[in-house]
């Protein structure tokens, strides 16, 4: 499709409750989205960058500065393009993956709504639901956090994730298995928080048969990882250090992690994220959709790229409600623990324009041909 015009929305998203991990605290999603126009018709896209450069180098101001200066003009300057044909038009911008994957995201809402195909249909989706867990913060004490499980439990997600750091992990952890039993599964996330002397202390986490331990050590760190997974029998997952398919493939080659998690904004799109899952499967090693605290927009295509065969394991993928009381698309809703693959093309969502525009933090950057 010929693209007219690139517009970058801004929008300022309270959360529901603050979410803490081991790199800072935040009480706003700060929001940016791609809308595309062609002239075969309109897609959004959401960006996955965090408001500062704290679980990955790239943020949103940055992003955005990004795709106005280096994507959009290639956009605005190709005679015709589909969103499988942007690694090429990108060729040459090292990294973004981010900004990359939110242009991509848009262009491939507005081909596969031109085309009347779903997000789900084009990736190859497997089932028309998915298992959901919840990704808990850490916590003010361990009453609070066993006061948060308790409801999300209660809310029937299939899954928790607890956010770990050095001074919060062995005691929550403890306490979280003890209130929810040993059937529920269980899993930590580090962010990075660790170094190679903690890895005694993170074989402690043996005694509490979680399901995987994520990302405890910087992304560029595979070796260390290796040494981790060596040491101790909890599965290591990587999720930061997971930036394309072949670095996927030399870290489950290296025995660096044995479970991958896929986000799409991550690893550059949809369709990277597709390839990783292919990889995989053919490994033998299961995956899993992470989150990064998207509105409706971005949760929906990551609901539907759940649903390829090799996610076995239940995602980040929770109900709308989890962080924000008002979604920018139709909420989300949790049914026995699982969400429902959007059927309709595209995304199958629709965008509140109204909501986008009232919650504007900043006029929206337009660009047109
Ligand atoms: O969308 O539920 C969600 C967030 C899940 O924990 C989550 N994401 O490292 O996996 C991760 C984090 C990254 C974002 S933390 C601000
Ligand atoms: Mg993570």
């Amino acid at each position: 499709m010929r693209i007219e015009a690139v517009e970058l929305h801004r929008i300022a998203m309270p959360l529901v409750r603050p979410f803490e991990t081991s790199f800072g605290r935040q009480s706003a999603r700060d929001v940016l989205l791609v809308h595309l126009l062609g002239d075969e018709g309109e897609g959004w896209g959401e960006c996955v960058a965090m408001e500062h450069p704290l679980y990955s180098s790239e943020y949103v101001q940055g992003c955005s500065e990004l795709i106005e200066h280096y994507l959009a003009p290639r956009l605005l300057g190709a005679p015709d393009i589909a969103a499988e044909g942007l690694g090429e038009l990108f060729g040459g911008i090292i990294g973004h993956r981010m900004s990359k994957a939110a242009v991509e995201a848009a262009l491939l809402d507005a081909q596969l709504r031109a085309a009347g195909l779903s997000f789900g249909e084009y990736l190859g989706a497997a089932r028309s639901e998915v298992d959901c867990g919840v990704s808990v913060g850490i916590a003010r004490d361990i009453p609070s956090l066993l006061e948060e499980v308790a409801g999300y439990v209660d809310e029937g997600y299939r899954r928790i994730k607890l956010k770990i750091k050095p001074g919060w992990d062995l005691e929550p952890v403890a306490a979280v298995r003890e209130l929810i039993g040993p059937q529920m599964l269980l899993q930590v996330d580090a962010n990075t928080a660790y170094t190679a002397a903690d890895i005694e202390h993170l074989g402690r986490l043996d005694a509490f048969d979680l399901l995987l331990i994520e990302q405890p050590f910087v992304e560029e760190d595979i070796a260390t990882h290796v040494s981790l997974a060596r040491a101790i029998a909890t599965p290591v997952c990587l999720d930061e250090s997971i930036v394309n398919v072949d670095v996927a493939v030399d870290a489950i080659e290296r025995g660096a992690t044995s479970v991958v998690n896929i986000k799409p904004g991550r690893v550059g799109g949809y369709l990277e994220a597709v390839r990783i899952h292919d990889a995989c499967g053919e490994l033998d090693v299961p995956v899993w959709c992470g989150g990064m605290l998207e509105t409706g927009i971005g949760r929906a295509a990551n609901v539907a790229l759940a649903a390829l065969p090799n996610f076995t394991l239940p995602g980040d993928t929770s109900a709308s409600k989890r962080y924000f009381a008002e979604d920018l698309t139709e909420p989300f809703e949790l049914v026995d623990g699982r969400l429902a693959v959007p059927t309709g093309p595209g995304t199958g969502v629709t965008v509140r324009t109204g909501l986008v525009r009232d919650r504007a933090s900043r006029p929206p950057v337009v660009l047109a041909r």
